[in-house]
């Protein structure tokens, strides 16, 4: 597996671990999901329904891929057999997250995503805000919005050991 990848799940698991225990729970996937819901004022509403589902889906997928023991926690060398795993059917298990915190943040459903929202959406997640502003100001034309199709390519070039020469998307949750 290439370096950039490891860093890449590294990332993502000190993200998840929401409550720094040095390992991944459904507690975490909870956590996690409350607080975007909090801070982009969804906790009531269809779409932040559909999140939270999403956000348990992605968990059971990793846990049923992962757990072996079945104890519901999952060490680091865990997540990164079972991200790879994982990640080789995006569309259906990792995908779906994403595309529900695309509308959830995504708040006047226009299917494009302004600076403001997208790094509420990833403060939310433990991505510095000046990271995440680097990060929208990367993935966007100047002065442009995020769209569905821009996030998804970039979240799959995230978890997939790919990633072409000169896109940004190693950096979706802030410098590794
Ligand atoms: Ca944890
Ligand atoms: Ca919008």
């Amino acid at each position: 597996m290439g370096a950039l990848l490891d860093q890449k799940y590294e990332k993502l698991f000190s993200l998840l671990d929401v409550n720094g225990d040095g390992v991944i729970a459904e507690e975490d996937f909870e956590l996690m999901a409350a607080r975007v819901l909090t801070a982009s004022s969804e906790e009531r509403t269809a779409k932040g329904e559909k999140y939270a589902d999403a956000m348990m889906n992605y968990w059971r997928a990793l846990r049923e891929t992962a757990d072996a023991d079945g104890d519901g926690r999952i060490d680091k060398d865990e997540f990164r057999q079972a991200l790879r795993q994982v990640s080789v059917n995006f569309d259906t298990l990792v995908g779906p997250l994403y595309q529900a915190g695309f509308h959830l943040a995504d708040r006047d459903d226009d299917g494009l995503v302004g600076r403001e929202d997208f790094v509420t959406v990833l403060a939310a997640i433990g991505v510095p805000a000046a990271e995440a502003g680097a990060t929208f100001d990367g993935l966007t034309e100047p002065d442009g919005q995020l769209t569905k199709d821009q996030l998804m390519t970039s979240a799959a070039q995230y978890y997939r050991n790919e990633e072409p020469a000169g896109t940004p998307s190693h950096l979706l949750f802030g410098a590794l």
